[in-house]
């Protein structure tokens, strides 16, 4: 029956459009504009290209008429009344079988973007879409949509997904220079807002949407803010995005918090419908970086940030130890927290400030008051916003007390200083920091390896003191290994398990500092372990208004020895076919793989990988 439908209306089409093309006429065709309200889209009027230039005045809001119906993801059409529907006050609006009149505020002559202009191509028309809210018991909020506005729900399986819509506007008044127009639906377009995110796959699953400062370039690095989503934001289909409209992350975007942070990138994956969690610290370590690296990104102002479900994976980021470890600036907690306690030593321990958002009428919130109190005594920098018990409220719209991220969207959030959280946000900053590379993973006995000390990105110095520590007993330091560019040594002193060095970079242009060379002794006492090298760098840092102050960074490698008699797995002090046998166990067990913290003991040629050299290796090694 529905096909049926869809062919009878599309020959009604056909057959009331082909005389009238023949005609010569006129064709304006015209696109539903779609933006955003947490938590949705909405249908907020539409653009049309006229085909000829208009000046300011030739169309007002009475010069059209339009009416449109919309179809749910499900194939439901829209059409009911009363709280999260169509809003009853406006019964009137309603023209039967699913059509309902749009409410014209406005139409002008405007440019492609929808900015008026005193003479353009395009008419916007500015439609009534704004939901009402209203207080609802305790702590929630019931919402009436104005009747053909919604634009997306939770229609499948629970998912978010986009409706679609039929639109039909006529011409009421004449408009000069235009006889006999034809009026022509085209795609759906979104708030231009929406289009300044860039929406791309992400590691792992899911996608993420990312949104590029203009001003960002070499010499001006910018902030990166990152945001994680709710369970209602994950998408069914076709909606990647969701994360962006569902809860307002567009906010990020718009005018307030990008001129409060000066031009800011906003990061804002979306999960797959595995949600967010441990599960994906590994994916979203690696977009992280991936970010960092493909953009100007100030790696010492990168703030993590979640909602809800989306704080169980700024728990796992801001306390991750794994080598990918993001050194964030910040953290903040919405509406859900989740935290072990080694989780929050674990994040006192990197010194990353803590910011708690949440409603007391939210359930998702209780674990609030203790976890403050814990951070507290970890040393933690956390400030806490509890609002009280009831609804959330942004002066504007009624929510439910879990939907406290639009005190964040809003930036309503202050804390007793005065200090609103965009400005919080602006204010973090960690001191650069220092990255330790060994040119080896695995020594023996009598290897040499190389110790390179850097900034992890390029840094406003000309002063720099390193002491780098290791243990004397195995590793003799041997000397320089090769002199850095732009870097000149003052001095070098070699102490004990220790070397300090004073460098001088008179370009203030610092990120490599140092490589030095090591060599395991002949006659030390190995084992199968990791010894930390750690390198501690104290350097002048000059800000834009050339203020100087000192600054400490600390970073560390683990450089693996392997034990006794290399190739030994049992360690029985010979290398037999037993142990063959058990590396050969081992084969392709590589690097960030369960089995590598035993394998990397045999990673003879420190590829990362146990692979057939290391078994022929060990094969040799049999008497
Ligand atoms: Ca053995
Ligand atoms: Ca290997």
């Amino acid at each position: 029956m529905k096909r049926f439908l869809a062919i009878a209306v599309m020959l009604a089409m056909l057959l009331s459009l082909v005389p009238v093309m023949a005609d010569d006429s006129h064709v304006i065709t015209y696109y539903p504009l779609r933006t955003a309200n947490n938590p949705g889209y909405y249908f907020s009027g539409a653009l049309l290209d006229m085909g000829v230039t208009l000046n300011a005045g030739d169309v007002d809001k009475d010069t059209f008429f339009a009416k449109a119906r919309i179809t749910e993801a499900n194939g439901d059409i829209q059409g009911t009344f009363g709280s999260f529907g169509w809003d009853p006050e406006k019964e009137d609006y309603a023209l039967g079988d699913g059509w309902a009149k749009w409410n014209i505020l406005d139409a002008y002559v405007c440019d492609a973007e929808g900015n008026p202009a005193e003479s353009g191509q395009y008419v916007k028309i500015d439609i009534e879409w704004v939901t009402r809210t209203i207080p609802s018991g305790e702590s929630d909020a019931q919402r009436f949509d104005v009747p053909a506005t919604r634009a997306a729900w939770y229609k499948i399986d629970g998912y978010i997904s986009f409706a679609s819509i039929e639109l039909v506007i006529e011409q009421l008044k004449d408009i000069p220079g235009i006889n006999n127009a034809v009026y022509v639906q085209g795609e759906t377009k979104h708030d231009p807002l929406f289009d300044k995110f860039e929406i791309k796959d992400a590691p792992g699953g899911g996608t993420y949407a990312l949104y590029r400062p203009e001003n960002a370039s070499e010499s001006n690095k910018r902030p990166l803010f990152i945001w994680f989503h709710g369970t209602g934001e994950r998408y069914h289909g076709s909606n990647p995005g969701g994360n962006l409209i569902g809860n307002r992350v567009l906010a990020f975007a718009d005018e307030e918090f990008q001129e409060t942070l000066e031009g800011c990138y906003i990061l804002a994956p979306q999960s797959d419908t595995s949600g967010w969690g441990a599960h994906r610290l590994d994916d979203m370590e690696a977009l992280i970086w991936q970010v960092i690296e493909e953009n100007y990104v100030d790696v010492t102002r990168v703030i993590v940030g979640g909602l809800s479900m989306g704080t169980a994976m700024v728990g796992p980021l801001a306390a991750s130890t794994t080598e990918n470890s993001v050194p964030y600036a910040g953290a903040i907690f919405c509406s859900g927290v989740f935290l072990s306690g080694d989780q929050i030593n674990t994040i006192a321990s990197k010194g990353i400030p803590v910011y708690l958002v949440g409603a007391q009428s939210d359930w998702a919130t209780f674990g609030f008051n203790s976890t403050y109190n814990s951070m507290k005594a970890a040393g933690i920098d956390v400030k806490m916003k509890y609002y009280p018990p009831g609804p959330v409220f942004d002066g504007e719209f009624y929510y439910g007390a879990h939907d406290a991220w639009n005190y964040i969207y809003n930036n309503l959030v202050e804390d007793e200083d005065g200090e609103k959280i965009f400005d919080w946000i602006k204010n973090r900053k960690i001191n650069m920091p220092v990255k330790v590379t060994a040119s080896k993973n695995l020594v023996k006995q009598g290897d040499a390896f190389d110790i390179l000390v850097s900034f992890l990105d390029t840094t406003i110095t000309n002063a720099v003191r390193v002491i780098l520590k290791y243990d004397g007993d195995k590793f003799d330091y041997k000397g320089i290994a090769k002199e850095i560019d732009g870097v000149t040594r003052l001095t070098t002193d070699k102490g004990d398990g220790e070397v300090k060095t004073t460098l001088m970079i008179p370009d203030y242009n610092a990120k490599d500092l140092l490589k030095l060379r090591f060599v395991a002794k002949e006659d030390a006492n190995l084992q199968n372990e990791d010894n930390p090298i750690t390198a501690v760098v104290e350097y002048v840092y000059m800000d834009n208004s050339g203020a100087k102050s000192i600054a400490t960074a600390i970073g560390s490698t683990s450089i693996s020895t392997t034990g006794g008699v290399p190739g030994d797995t049992d360690g029985d002090g010979i290398v037999t076919l037993i142990d063959l046998s058990n590396i050969i166990d081992m084969f392709g067990v590589k690097k960030g793989d369960p089995q590598w913290s035993r394998a990397k003991f045999y990673d003879f040629n420190n590829n990362e990988e146990i692979d057939i050299a290391d078994i022929v290796y060990v094969a040799k090694l049999i008497d």
